[in-house]
């Protein structure tokens, strides 16, 4: 008989958001593998989450959504705004044109989800920031007008579901536009959810890391999740609306479950690395 127990520890700290100042370590220590992840409990306050989602749901962002998985069975995901990752409409990720394009509209579409008067960025920056020993967390530097975009909106209809991977992606050519400052040894994931489903939509990492030799795959090059649930050691997050993860996605492989009920799983996020220094924090999406 075999056991899930294979591969690499998991360990995730989970805090409530009046106590962030005690983890002040935490996003240099998963950086340092030192741990797999953080959950920070309500740390998008309840208003900015319910217009998030009314408006993520409404007409005014309809024609704003995008399906870079469109033809996936499963996984077609909805997004506003790109993520500078393989998609399976651009196996090599965004164009320099388009991730720039996006960028560039990101603040005006982010002002139609949360309002004119609320600062999401700010508040991810501060909260992000707290977590990396108050230093400044920001956007960096995508050209000469505009920075990457901080984060991109995601919906996962019922239905569909986030496939087993890993986001180590600097590899591709958008990431030219990177600063060299920035460490590239892994990346770390953030999202905010803004609306749970109903069932499913289980963010689980595993013990396996994508530079294990021998991952399990199957024969159309994707992982086999099945033989991940058999395998390896794994974490299963419960998140709930206004909860902030961030982990080790660069290392770790994790998915998505599929989204069961009738109403989307709606999360804001992107990734993050460090400065080789350890003076700052980028983080875009
Ligand atoms: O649920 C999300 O928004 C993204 C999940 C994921 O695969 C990641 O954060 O890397």
């Amino acid at each position: 008989m075999t056991h899930a127990n294979e591969g690499h520890h998991i360990s995730i700290l989970d805090v409530d958001a009046d106590a962030l100042d005690a983890h002040s370590d935490a996003i240099e220590t998963i950086y340092g593998a030192g741990l797999t992840g953080i959950v920070v409990r309500d740390a998008l306050p309840q208003e900015l989450v319910r217009r998030g989602v009314a408006q993520l749901g409404g007409d005014a962002l309809a024609s704003e959504w995008s399906y870079p998985n469109a033809g996936m069975t499963g996984g077609e995901i909805r997004v506003i705004g790109d993520a500078a990752t393989p998609t399976f409409t651009a196996m090599r990720g965004p164009t320099f044109e388009r991730y720039g394009e996006g960028a560039a509209r990101h603040a005006a579409r982010t002002r139609l989800v949360f309002g004119e008067d609320a600062h999401p960025t700010q508040l991810v920056q501060s909260v992000l920031g707290r977590l990396f020993g108050g230093r400044p967390a920001r956007s960096p530097a995508y050209n000469g007008e505009t920075t990457w975009a901080p984060y991109s909106f995601r919906a996962l209809d019922p239905g569909e579901q986030i496939y087993s991977h890993h986001d180590d992606h600097f590899g591709l050519a958008v990431y030219e536009r990177m600063d060299a400052v920035f460490d590239r040894s892994t990346v770390l994931s953030f999202f905010f959810t803004l609306q749970a489903p109903e069932g499913g939509g289980q963010l689980v990492a595993y013990g396996l890391w994508g530079s294990d030799p021998d991952p399990p795959m199957l024969p159309t090059r994707f992982l086999d999740t099945d033989a991940l649930e058999r395998r390896f050691v794994q974490h299963v997050f419960d998140l709930r609306a206004g909860d902030l993860v961030v982990f080790d996605a660069g290392r770790h492989v994790h998915r998505v479950t599929a989204v069961e009920g009738s109403r989307p799983r709606l999360t804001v996020g992107g990734f993050l690395t460090l400065d080789k220094a350890r003076t700052r924090l980028a983080f875009w999406s």
